[in-house]
């Protein structure tokens, strides 16, 4: 620029010096002619300074464009790149705003869990305070229990008469009270579990009873109908221990519909055979009929345990069996009565038979009032009431044997309630009263001294009668 200004000043220097050739004109025509073309030319040297100094001006000024070209590409590059960073920081910004965010999300989050914990800490720390309490109380009755029993033995050793001693033995009888009723109740809870440790076998051996029947007829659903078949399930039945029904419901459900004998085998049982009673709602395990006099029932109490008589006429299942189908309660005990003029009469009562450690104590499991007609059978519920035969007598009549009294074997309590296994008596009866009390009697529907012309007792799970 600087060269530009300095070439222009100079064009405008020379320019002063030597005139405008305006300026010059008018004189003498002569002289004005030879001053004209002086001019002239001086004026045609003059135009040449000045053009040359326009050509440089012209050209620096060229220069000068181009050079500001270049700069402002430069510029513009430069601005291009600078906008570039500009928006880069703009995102970077951002995500840094959304990274802070986020952190303070979690701080909050962090914060919260910090107040949790230090709650949780709190109720620990509230609990193990509590349990050291408790662990101190524990701690002074077991010292003050064992300073008791301190004192007692030094109180037994020398003063076994005095009154301090007395207290210390009332202190042991009631130390020793309490340790058994604890021990009573961890007795009743580990039977309580045992039981149902029982009952959840027998579910099992029921399922896959079941399932193995649903393979069966899954497998062969095109002789299902046929008489081979049928004869092939029930030798299987018979044959194998986990497919044995544990009683005649588990049969009925089998599909069996057919009164007849069947063996079953209940849980940790050896098998054996009944006789079942299929009705619509489900199978009946007879445990005793009575129906034409065919079977003394006066039999002794090895008898009663075992069984006696015969499934298709009259028979005593036997109690270990009953006990063994029965023991966990749920069953239900139906007894039929028939008297002599065709009148029937029949009574369902829940009911668990106990152990050959309880003489196979009945207990009736029925909640609220009897009916009269129930009444001919009342237990304790609580300890039951015990079997008696005549070389056996657990029954509640102190000064009588009742089945010696009366005859065969019953839940006897005092002799005159009721009794199904007394002597059989064709109609008519005998006259003597002496001899009519023996008889088979339901004191609350016929009497005392009407003999039955028939009897039978069977059983089966409650879920029968609910369903029915
Ligand atoms: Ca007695």
């Amino acid at each position: 620029m600087k060269t530009i200004l300095a070439t222009l000043t100079l064009c405008l220097v020379v320019l002063t010096g030597t005139g405008f050739p305006l300026e010059k004109k008018g004189g003498s025509s002569s002289a004005s002619a030879a001053k004209e073309k002086r001019v002239q030319y001086a004026a045609w040297d003059d135009v040449n300074v000045i053009a040359h100094g326009l050509l440089q001006l012209g050209q620096g000024l060229k220069e000068h464009v181009d050079k500001t070209k270049v700069q402002m590409r430069d510029i513009s590059t430069k601005l291009k790149v600078f906008n570039r960073s500009v928006t880069a920081l703009g995102k970077e910004s951002q995500k840094l705003r959304v990274e802070g965010e986020a952190l303070k999300a979690r701080a909050h989050g962090l914060e919260d869990r910090e107040g949790q914990l230090l709650n949780v800490t709190a109720e620990l720390r509230e609990k193990a305070e509590e349990m050291q309490h408790e662990r101190k109380a524990m701690g002074e009755r077991m010292s003050r229990l064992e300073e008791r029993v301190d004192g007692m033995l030094q109180g037994e050793a020398s003063l076994p008469d005095t009154s301090a001693g007395a207290k210390n033995t009332s202190d042991a009888r009631n130390i020793q009270l309490m340790l058994e009723g604890q021990n009573k109740r961890i007795d009743d809870l580990m039977e309580r579990i045992r039981l149902q440790q029982e009952k959840l076998d027998k579910q099992n051996v029921r399922i896959r009873t079941l399932q193995s029947q649903v393979q069966q007829s899954r497998q062969r659903p095109s002789l299902r109908n046929s008489n081979t078949d049928v004869q092939s399930v029930v030798s299987e039945q018979r044959d194998s221990p986990v497919e044995m029904a544990s009683d005649c419901h588990e049969l009925f459900l089998r599909g069996e519909s057919t009164s007849r004998e069947y063996t079953i085998q209940p849980i940790n049982a050896e098998p054996f055979q009944v006789f079942c009673e299929m009705t619509a709602d489900g199978g009946w395990t007879v445990i005793q009929r009575r129906q034409d006099g065919s079977v003394d029932f006066d039999q002794q109490w090895h008898a009663y345990e075992k069984g006696f008589g015969s499934l298709n006429g009259e028979f005593w299942l036997g109690l270990e069996k009953v006990h063994s189908i029965a023991k966990d309660g749920g069953y239900i005990l139906n007894i039929m009565l028939a008297d002599w003029s065709g009148d029937s009469a029949s009574v369902r009562l829940p009911f668990q038979l106990g152990g050959q450690e309880t003489k196979y104590s009945l207990k009736i499991e029925k909640q609220g009032a009897f009916s009269p007609l129930e009444s001919s059978l009342v237990t304790d519920a609580t300890t039951g009431l015990p079997f008696s035969t005549h070389d056996q007598d657990n029954d509640q009549k102190n000064d009588t044997n009742c089945a010696k009294h009366l005859s065969g074997g019953w839940w006897f309590s005092n002799c005159g309630r009721s009794n199904l296994n007394g002597r059989y008596f064709q109609s008519p009866p005998p006259k003597q009263r002496d001899q009519r009390k023996q008889s088979i009697f339901w004191k609350t529907w016929r009497g005392r001294y009407y003999p039955l012309k028939s009897s039978r007792m069977m059983i089966a799970p409650a879920v029968i009668v609910n369903k029915a």
